[in-house]
């Protein structure tokens, strides 16, 4: 039987030539064109990147290696007695575009926990950090002082080929993924639980180590599962990926690539949302006092919002123009296993009022919710009520997919990236031509 990394050097040596055909044969073909708004506004709509293991269509959104989210539920091996797949065999799916067999999966859920172990030096940089340090500060550091562990450094300072890049960066993707729910519990219950740890059950998967290490029993497991790779992956434009993988074409390891982009995930307008959205409800219910929130004071709460000039958190994205399917598969959850819940109900009547007020408002190309409006409730239903440690869930959850692109960034040779910048004087020149070459047009 192939393990993972037998495989994956399969599928690259696969791939490999295709990526080479194209930069050999049609590196001239033009595959888009850039405007002035493109360029003064975050490059939306630019196709610039190249990535095979997720696609964003705006109208159906995720698609993991091709499938869709219930799809991929639906495919992968399932944790016993849970009804969620193992996070191990998600890492297999993204890496190789293959469904792991049960034995496939139960071995990089074993080879997962040989490399479980934190460093004693994270703790202790932890707990010399301020307690009142965002937890998002907290993981990124975490993360960067493992960075002397690169295995990738080690063999690029004695001389590794490029055609060799992958296999230390898969072995330090590993190492660090597996590490990622410990450090995060670590965080977790040095702020929040007096320092009071739980040791790692060396027996568990990941998402169940992580319940186990945060200290919520079942079926948070099966939250943290379904949590974790509903985050995973969203193509690679957006700030984390992009980061990610910006940070790592300059070949610095998956350490300093990571942390980098986990401190873009940190941003109220990326991930930070989730936090957002649960501090934006406490606020209501603060205002409420006590009374029974209804559409028409929604209504109203969301047009204080908007006239204060705040964008409504968990609303809107940059390439979605329909409800996030990421939202709809925690919505389901909710159905299914907190129906009554009171935060539900409440969001969901955000849901039937805020699309129509963002409509109206007239700004958002996209007035309909994407993942960060509806996590927080099942993270505050199962106990987890901290919320500004939500995006260091959402944190864990992205590394899955940044780390495997960043394998096959190097599997592929990609290069560093170095897009042009021009001045505002070139774009008024440029503007001014097109001006006359229009009323040339209209003569
Ligand atoms: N509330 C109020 N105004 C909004 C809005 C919202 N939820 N979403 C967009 N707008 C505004 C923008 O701020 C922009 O206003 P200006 O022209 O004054 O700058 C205008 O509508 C046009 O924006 P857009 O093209 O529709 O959206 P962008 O691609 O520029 O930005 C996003 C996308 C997600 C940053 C934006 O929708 C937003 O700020 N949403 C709220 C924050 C949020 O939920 N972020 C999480 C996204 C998912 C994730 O990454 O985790």
């Amino acid at each position: 039987m192939a393990t993972l990394k037998e495989t994956l050097l399969a599928k690259i040596q696969e791939h490999r030539p295709r990526t080479q055909k194209l930069v050999k044969e049609h590196a001239d073909v033009k595959i888009g064109e850039v405007t002035i708004g493109q360029a003064i506004g975050g490059a939306r709509g630019v196709r610039m990147l190249v990535t095979d293991i997720s696609y964003l269509d705006p109208f159906e959104g995720i698609r993991f290696r091709g499938k869709t989210i219930p799809e991929t539920f639906a495919a992968l091996p399932k944790v016993p007695k849970s009804e969620y797949p193992y996070v191990e065999a998600f890492w297999w799916f993204l890496l190789t575009g293959e469904v792991p067999t049960e034995q496939q999966t139960l071995e990089v859920v074993t080879d997962f926990q040989s490399r479980r172990a934190v460093p004693a030096y994270v703790g202790d940089m932890l707990r010399a950090m301020a307690r009142d340090t965002h937890p998002m500060t907290m993981f990124s550091a975490a993360i960067l002082s493992m960075q002397r562990e690169s295995l990738f450094v080690k063999r690029y300072n004695e001389g590794m080929k490029k055609d060799e890049h992958w296999e230390p960066t898969y072995e330090d993707a590993t190492n660090l993924l597996a590490k990622l729910p410990s450090v995060a519990a670590m965080i977790y219950r040095l702020k929040y639980k007096d320092d009071k740890q739980i040791p790692a059950d060396p027996k568990l998967d990941f998402g169940g180590n992580f319940a186990h290490q945060m200290g919520f029993p079942k079926p948070y497991d099966d939250v943290a599962r379904m949590y974790f790779i509903l985050h995973s992956d969203h193509e690679s434009g957006n700030v984390s990926a992009h980061t990610t993988h910006l940070v790592a074409s300059a070949l610095s390891d998956v350490y300093y690539a990571l942390s980098a982009g986990i401190n873009g995930l940190a941003g109220p307008l990326h991930g930070l949302a989730n936090q957002e959205v649960l501090r934006w409800i406490m606020k209501f219910q603060e205002k409420l006092g006590g009374k029974e929130p209804t559409e028409e004071n929604v209504k109203q709460a969301l047009w204080d919002t908007l006239k204060a000039g705040q964008v409504i958190p968990g609303y809107g994205h940059a390439v979605l123009r329909k409800t996030d399917p990421r939202y709809i598969a925690q919505m389901e959850f909710c159905q299914k296993n907190l129906p009554n819940d009171p935060l539900f109900k409440l969001v969901n009547m955000i849901y039937k009022v805020a699309p129509g007020v963002l409509t109206e408002h007239g700004k958002t190309k996209n007035p309909w919710p994407n993942v960060d409006a509806q996590s927080g409730v099942i993270q505050w239903y199962y106990g987890l009520k901290e919320w500004d440690f939500y995006t260091v869930l959402f944190g864990v959850g992205r590394a899955i997919g940044v780390l495997a692109n960043t394998t096959w960034d190097r599997a592929l040779g990609y290069a560093i990236e170095r897009p042009k910048s021009v001045t505002t004087k070139m774009l008024e020149d440029v503007a001014s031509q097109a001006i006359k070459a229009d009323d040339l047009g209209a003569d």
